[in-house]
């Protein structure tokens, strides 16, 4: 069974989550959109929409922590499929709105923010989770929620690991659109049309533009190194091995700072 549906309408491609596993990010699934969006690049489409099943309860849950590496290596590197996506999304050179319906959890969040627009549901809510999980976010990773949220809902969001509703996350600027759940489809679709009717190239330029002048961060090789072993401090804790191992075994992990 394919872990995405692909379709195409007109000039308006959709891609939509189909993993029975509350659409986890499992390299698997992440792969699949991957092959989607290139389909869809060589279509020369001119908007995506990024969504899940028709009424799921769940957005995705993130990333899959079956997944993440338990044996001292960087569960977040560079080539880590999450990580790929992010960037293929951010460089696809059309824009990508995320529709979102039910909850977003951990990376998915990202997934959804590293898309050009966000449309949600009312009764949708996001949840950045690696504090919950022992998890040390990537540098880029937390670079791409700083461009699209301020520090203090950024902050809470991630000290807190809890679900915050659409209507805050508009808000303070991260979401787009907030609609009721019945005009989901149809206000997206209207988005959509919106920008199939302007100029292809320009959009195109816009969107690089945006995304190389978003990256423009001046950071000294030495704070990249600070960060990095900040990062090595925690995916190499008991704390780390913990977060994993309670999930898995369905329990609340019990941290200790080391
Ligand atoms: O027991 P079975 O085998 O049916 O499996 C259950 C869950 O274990 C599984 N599942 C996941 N498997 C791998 N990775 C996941 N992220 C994940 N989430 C869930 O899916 C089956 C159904 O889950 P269940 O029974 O809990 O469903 P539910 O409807 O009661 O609750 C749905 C959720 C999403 C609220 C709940 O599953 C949940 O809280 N999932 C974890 C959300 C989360 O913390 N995600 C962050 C993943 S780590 C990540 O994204 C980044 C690395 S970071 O942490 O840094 O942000």
């Amino acid at each position: 069974m394919s872990l995405v549906i692909a379709e195409v309408n007109g000039a308006i491609g959709t891609i939509t989550l189909n993993r029975p596993k509350v659409n986890a990010l499992s390299g698997e699934l992440l792969e699949e959109i991957a092959s989607a969006l290139t389909e869809m690049k060589a279509q020369n489409l001119r908007v995506i929409i990024l969504r899940a099943q028709r009424g799921a309860k769940v957005f995705s849950a993130g990333h899959d922590v079956a997944e993440l590496p338990t044996n001292g290596r960087d569960p977040l590197t560079y080539n880590d499929p999450l990580r790929q996506i992010v960037r293929a999304i951010q460089l696809h050179p059309c824009p990508v709105i995320a529709m979102i319906e039910g909850s977003v959890w951990g990376g998915a969040c990202e997934l959804a923010m590293s898309c050009d627009l966000i449309v949600a549901a009312q009764n949708s809510t996001m949840a950045i989770t690696p504090a919950r999980l022992g998890v040390p976010y990537n540098l880029s990773g937390i670079l791409n929620l700083m461009k699209v949220a301020g520090m203090p809902i950024i902050k809470e969001m991630l000290f807190t690991a809890r679900p915050v509703t659409a209507q805050r996350l508009m808000e303070s600027g991260v979401i787009n659109h907030v609609v009721p759940p019945e005009e989901l489809e149809s206000f997206t679709q209207q988005l959509a049309m919106q920008m199939v009717e302007t100029s292809p190239l320009v959009l195109r330029i816009l969107k690089e533009e945006l995304r190389v002048l978003a990256s423009a961060h001046p950071i000294t090789p030495d704070g990249y190194e600070r960060i990095q072993s900040l990062r090595r401090e925690v995916y190499d804790s008991e704390d780390y091995q913990e977060g994993i191992r309670a999930f898995l075994e369905k329990r609340k992990p019990e941290f200790h700072g080391r």
